[in-house]
C-alpha cells in the first residue's frame, strides 16, 4: 500500500501557468483561462491521434487549404477542436488559424476578448499517415488598443514575433509533450494519460550553445543560397550528422534538446521560405531565443520581422546560437 511519502510530487501545466502568473501583480487568471483553452484542445487532439487507423481519420478531406493544400481529416478536426475549445473563453477575441482564409472574430463569448491566438493545428501534415511525430503550435498575441474598432482584425494581428505572450507546441511523438514560454524561460511537461494531465517534467530549458547536427531538405539543395550550400559542404567536412523528420515542430524539438540547427532556406520552389511567419517561425523563434537558441531568416532576427499578411512565408534558420552564426557567416561571405 503506498503511503504519502512515496507519493512523487507532481506539478502540471494548470499549477505552473498559475506560479508564473503570480509573478505578475496585474494578472488577472485570464490568460491562464485560456491557455488552459489550449491544453484541452490539444488532449482531444492527441486522443484522435492515438487512435488513427482505429477511427475513420486517416486520409484527406478532398478540400484543399488557403495554402492550396490537400486538408488531412485529421487536420480539420484539429482546426475545429482548437476552435471549439478557445471560441467560448470570453477572453479570446481573434483565432488566427493556419487552416483558414480569414481570421475568426468572436464576438459574443461574453469576455474581453483582449487575446489572439495564432495556431497551425496540425503541424507537418504529411506525416499524418505514416504515423510519424506532428504537432500542434500556439502563439498567443495580445489587441492593440492603437487599432480603431472600423480597422478590421489585420491591424491587430499583423505585429511582430517580439510582441507575444506566449508561444508553444505540443508533439505528438513516441509521448506527447508540451513545451511553452511566456517569456520566462521554456517549461516542458509529458502528458500522463493515467489522470489526463500535462505533468512538468524540465523546467527553464537551455539549449546547447552549439552542436554538430543539421536539419533541412537536402533535396532541394541545388536552389539553396549559395551560403547554405557552403555550410553544408563545411559541416559534412567537420563530420556533423544530419536528422530531418519533415515536421517543423519534430525537429524543432530534437533541436531545442540536442542542439544544432534546422534550416529552411528559399528554394526553387518556395523563393520567399516554406513556413509561416505568423503560426511556426514566430512561436519556435520565441522559444529558441527563450532557451538561449537563436532564429534568423537569413539576413534579421525572425521575431522583429514586421508582418505583412496572415499567411506570409519566411526563411528560416533556427537552433544553437553557435550554429546559427555560423550559417550567418557563410551567407554574409557569400555576399
Ligand atoms: P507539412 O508540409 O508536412 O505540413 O510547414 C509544414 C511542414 O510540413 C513543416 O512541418 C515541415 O518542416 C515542412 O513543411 C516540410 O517541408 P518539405 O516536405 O518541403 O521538407
Amino acid at each position: 500500500m503506498s503511503t504519502d511519502n512515496n507519493i512523487r510530487p507532481i506539478i502540471t501545466f494548470a499549477q505552473h501557468v498559475i506560479e508564473q502568473q503570480r509573478g505578475h501583480p496585474t494578472a488577472t487568471g485570464q490568460f491562464s483561462w485560456l491557455l488552459s483553452g489550449i491544453t484541452l484542445a490539444t488532449k482531444i487532439i492527441e486522443s484522435y491521434v492515438r487512435r488513427a487507423g482505429i477511427v475513420d481519420v486517416l486520409g484527406t478531406t478532398g478540400d484543399s487549404n488557403v495554402q492550396g493544400e490537400l486538408v488531412q481529416k485529421l487536420d480539420m478536426i484539429a482546426n475545429e477542436t482548437i476552435k471549439q475549445c478557445l471560441g467560448y473563453r470570453g477572453n479570446v477575441g481573434i483565432l488566427v488559424s493556419e487552416e483558414d482564409d480569414e481570421p475568426r472574430i468572436i464576438k459574443d463569448a461574453g469576455g474581453d476578448g483582449r487575446y489572439i491566438v495564432l495556431f497551425d493545428p496540425l503541424d507537418g501534415s504529411s506525416n499524418i499517415d505514416v504515423n510519424v511525430s506532428i504537432g500542434t503550435i500556439f502563439s498567443v498575441l495580445q489587441t492593440r488598443d492603437d487599432v480603431w474598432p472600423g480597422e478590421g482584425p489585420e491591424k491587430h494581428i499583423l505585429q511582430p514575433g517580439i510582441k507575444q505572450m506566449a508561444a508553444g507546441y505540443v508533439v505528438y511523438g513516441s509521448s506527447t509533450v508540451l513545451a511553452y514560454t511566456t517569456g520566462d524561460g521554456v517549461h516542458m511537461f509529458t502528458l500522463n494519460p493515467d489522470i489526463g494531465a500535462f505533468v512538468l517534467h524540465r523546467e527553464r530549458i537551455t539549449m546547447p550553445t552549439e552542436g554538430k547536427m543539421y536539419s533541412v531538405n537536402e533535396a532541394y539543395e541545388a536552389s539553396f543560397p549559395d551560403g547554405v550550400r557552403k555550410y553544408l559542404a563545411a559541416a559534412k567536412n567537420e563530420n556533423y550528422t544530419q536528422r530531418y523528420i519533415g515536421s517543423l515542430v519534430a525537429d524543432f524539438h530534437r533541436t531545442l534538446l540536442r542542439g544544432g540547427v534546422f534550416l529552411y532556406p528559399p528554394t526553387a520552389n518556395a523563393p520567399g521560405g516554406k513556413l509561416r511567419l505568423l503560426y511556426e517561425a514566430n512561436p519556435m523563434a520565441f522559444l529558441a531565443e527563450q532557451a538561449g537558441g537563436a532564429a534568423t531568416d537569413g539576413s534579421q532576427r525572425i521575431l522583429e520581422k514586421e508582418p505583412f499578411e496572415l499567411h506570409q512565408r519566411t526563411p528560416l534558420i533556427i537552433g544553437s546560437q553557435q550554429e546559427v552564426e555560423k550559417v550567418h557567416q557563410y551567407l554574409n561571405d557569400s555576399g
